[in-house]
């Protein structure tokens, strides 16, 4: 079929009469600009167009017209200045990035088509409730996918927002595949368990879709980092995307993309990044989309600056800005700027657009000058019309070849579709399939080495260090043996060991170099080096952040916590670890181990922030597996298999207790991550007396239980005091076992009434041991308040032994 500019619903407006008084005060609207219907997005097609553009090109030839948001004046030769000052290129060097071949132009267009064409059909289907939840098209901002695939290499790591399906097409992942995620089915990207906002794929590189507002920067920074720990350590993948002991190729220039709108880049995490990024001189190309709204809100409304590509400039990272709806100079703009990214560092591309749809189809628009913007917008703002308009019009494309890439696409986008619809939904089961990588009962001692361990230590560490690090073990070793060890260093140890039995392992802590608080990250940069042993900035968010995206690609990062209660400031990416391998279908393992001391013991005298119960309020987060250690064995034992296992962990060990309890380590030994430890088995005369009560507890109530049994036992009463070293997954087994037999249950439970550890192992032990009961569980939990400083007001707030030994006696004396 042919078409004419007319037929395709183009008319070519006279720059005279065209639209624009904008706030830099000359007309910016470039010479090529069109004014076309006003279609609905579902129906932007060449040939759809043609039958609705008579009034609709009427309804937005208005000169008159002030968009809210004014064009940007952004010529070619702007852009080379800014290529000059920014990123230093020479003249010679830009001409040689001035110019786009005609295969290029018509990738160029392809791209377009392919991301406008696909997200219609999403569109369609959603209105069909094929597609359900929240929806986030592209349609104006397809200069941005064009740019991906032309410089965004199939290595290079891309992390995206919840508006990705355009940036992960034009990263190579199969339209069939993004299409049938989007319809919930099992040929779907990530089998149907990610959905549209949770596009995630190996082959590609493509990493997410993330649907918290920037919080994929941290992610991609960490990419960025397992670029150069590839280099440092001389590791690339192999076909299953595991490490293995080949080092990157002599010209490996990959970078990390990632990609956020302008709302999104006013959050902190930006400044973060920025920083880190610096610092680190990590390859990052930081992409801000920027349509100048987020959601309904006028974006310079709540921002002071929206020049987002200066921001880098308080750490030394450069930026350029262009204008989206020129698609070649976006092209040639993004070309220069990743070339910039792969040989010197990071950079920002900041790219001005308008999109045609609101936020989600789901979402109600507000207006406030939006619905005559867009309309205005899809008229003259449209990348893809403005492109056809160009190339056409100067005689470089012609009408049959932009058809022919546009039928292509076409076919490839019904394919999609139809790929879509034969696929099955998942079955029901693989929902509980992917809680986690590692099933609860691994046997960690099970679990080999990499192959390549001895080599890398051999080239990455030198002889002195590594003779230091040994008689560090060594010493460690020696105090385990003698029951000496504290369970900060029984930690240390056991990172030390895997850190040395698998170099993938990395280490991410505030005052890392000084071994932090309780010696945890003790030796470990000056051993293993900056790269793997990283001195972060206090901000737990942004380094679990990047502690994730380590763990995406081929790493196992550590995250020591100063005090576990700080991994506040890191609940997004905390929750994002735990849904990363079901979300991805299975498809990424999460090998996050997060360790830290907290809880709130007796006398305590930390203040209420210091105090929280943070291992209650990660609770509730899926796919975390959650370990408590009151001594160094159990802590020794626990680190090593969480540092073994394939999903995110995280250990708490007492806060109170770090250099004080000591003891010895079964060296060499991992312990289970699903199992409590009987400390003390209640005698089978206080057992066929009914005077025996189980007592499950942990952190510093463990060693309350302890120094409370002799008055328990003098009382004439016994407990079987079971260690609760697994919250979750919670072992069942071992208590039921100990219920069989005492009938009667006391939780001593360092954390609150409401919503608390043991306000959840109480409902299971109802719902599913009521029979094993003779009396109401007992909870002695914090008081939901928060923890006061003073001791005598804390005794009101925080249990303790003598709060046991009265329960236990009330629970074996009253009658119930
Ligand atoms: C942490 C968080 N807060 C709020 C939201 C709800 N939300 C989704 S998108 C959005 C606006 C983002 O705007 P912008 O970054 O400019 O990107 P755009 O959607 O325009 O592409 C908001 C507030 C969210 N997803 N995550």
């Amino acid at each position: 079929m042919k078409f004419t500019l007319a037929a395709i619903g183009i008319i070519v407006t006279p720059l005279a009469h065209a639209f624009v008084p904008s706030h830099f005060g000359a007309p910016t609207v470039p010479s090529t600009s069109i004014s076309t219907s006003t279609l609905p997005s579902s129906s932007f097609s060449l040939f759809a167009a043609t039958l609705k553009k008579g009034k609709a090109a009427a309804q937005t030839s208005d000169p008159t017209f002030e968009p809210m948001r004014p064009p940007i004046d952004m010529p070619w030769s702007d852009i080379q200045s800014q290529l000059k000052s920014a990123f230093g290129y020479s003249d010679s060097e830009i001409t040689a990035y001035s110019k786009l071949s005609k295969t290029e132009l018509l990738n160029t267009y392809e791209s377009m088509q392919l991301a406008r064409l696909f997200e219609n059909a999403c569109n369609q289907q959603y209105m069909g409730g094929k597609i359900r939840g929240f929806m986030h098209l592209d349609n104006g901002q397809e200069s941005i996918p064009a740019l991906v695939s032309d410089s965004i290499k199939r290595t290079d790591k891309k992390y995206s927002y919840y508006r990705e399906h355009t940036h992960a097409l034009a990263s190579g992942v199969e339209p069939g595949a993004v299409m049938a995620e989007l319809m919930m089915k099992e040929g779907g990207t990530c089998k149907g368990a990610g959905g549209s906002m949770h596009i995630f794929d190996p082959e590609t590189y493509f990493q997410g879709g993330w649907a918290l507002v920037s919080e994929q920067l941290p992610y991609a920074a960490g990419a960025a980092k397992s670029i150069l720990q590839d280099r440092v350590l001389g590791l690339s993948d192999d076909s299953n995307f595991k490490k293995m002991d080949v080092p990157p190729s002599a010209d490996d220039d990959r970078i990390s993309v990632v990609f956020i709108g302008e709302g999104g880049s006013q959050n902190g995490r930006m400044a973060e990044v920025l920083n880190s990024a610096a610092k680190d001189n990590l390859p990052l190309l930081i992409i801000v989309i920027d349509n100048g709204r987020a959601i309904n809100t006028f974006t310079p409304d709540i921002a002071t600056n929206s020049d987002v590509y200066k921001q880098g400039a308080h750490y030394g990272v450069p930026g350029i800005l262009v204008n989206g709806e020129n698609a070649e100079d976006v092209v040639k703009a993004g070309r220069a700027t990743v070339d910039y990214v792969r040989k010197n560092g990071p950079a920002i591309l900041q790219v001005h657009t308008y999109r045609f749809n609101g936020h989600s189809p789901a979402d109600p628009e507000h207006e406030r000058g939006r619905k005559d913007e867009k309309k205005w917008a899809r008229a003259s703002q449209d990348p893809i019309k403005i492109f056809e308009e160009k190339f056409m019009s100067d005689g470089t494309l012609t009408e049959e070849e932009l058809s022919e890439v546009k039928k292509r696409v076409q076919r490839q986008v019904k394919d999609a579709v139809d790929f879509a619809e034969a696929s099955p939904m998942p079955p029901v089961e693989l929902a509980k399939e992917l809680e986690f990588p590692d099933a609860p009962d691994t046997d960690y001692n099970l679990k080999t080495a990499p192959a390549f361990a001895a080599e890398v230590n051999e080239r990455t560490i030198s002889k002195e260090k590594m003779d230091t690090i040994q008689a560090h073990i060594a010493d460690l070793r020696a105090k385990s043996d003698a029951g000496e060890i504290t369970i900060g260093d029984a930690i240390n140890l056991a990172i030390h060991e895997e850190m040395l039995r698998d170099p993938t392992t990395t280490m991410h802590a505030e005052d890392l170099q000084a071994g932090s608080s309780y010696d945890i990250p003790k030796l470990t940069q000056q051993t293993y080096g900056q790269t793997r042993a990283a001195d972060e900035i206090i901000d737990e968010g942004h380094f679990i952040g990047k502690a994730l995206g380590e763990g995406m690609n081929g790493y196992r990062p550590i995250v020591e916590l100063m005090n576990t209660n700080f991994g506040i400031y890191g609940m997004a990416e905390l929750s994002s670890a735990g849904n990363t391998f079901a979300t991805t279908g299975g498809k990424f393992d999460m090998p996050m181990t997060i360790i830290g001391a907290g809880g709130t013991a007796p006398n305590q005298s930390l203040g209420a922030e210091h105090s929280q119960p943070f291992h209650a309020y990660v609770m509730g987060i899926p796919g975390l597996k959650i370990g408590t250690a009151a001594s160094p064995a159990a802590a020794y034992g626990i680190t090593k298999s969480m540092i073994r296992d394939n999903g995110p962990t995280f250990l708490f060990a007492p806060v109170k207790m770090m250099k004080e309890a000591k003891g010895s380590v079964d060296l060499d030994k991992c312990l289970p991550l699903n199992k409590a430890a009987l400390l003390h088995e209640a005698s089978d005369s206080s057992v066929a007396n009914g005077k025996a009560v189980t007592v499950l507890t942990y952190l510093h109530g463990v060693k309350e239980a302890q120094i409370s049994l002799q008055a328990i036992q003098d009382e004439g009463l016994d407990i079987d005091l079971i260690e609760l070293r697994s919250l979750k997954p919670l072992d069942k087994d071992t208590i039921r076992k100990s219920l069989a037999r005492t009938h009667k249950l006391a939780i001593l439970d360092e954390s609150t009434y409401s919503g608390g550890v043991g306000a959840t192992i109480s409902a299971i032990i109802s719902e599913e041991m009521f029979d094993e009961l003779d009396a109401p569980v007992r909870r002695l939990c914090m008081d939901d308040a928060p923890v006061p400083y003073a001791t005598s007001m804390e005794k009101a707030v925080v249990k303790r032994g003598e709060d046991l030994i009265d329960a236990v006696a009330e629970l074996v004396m009253k009658q119930h």
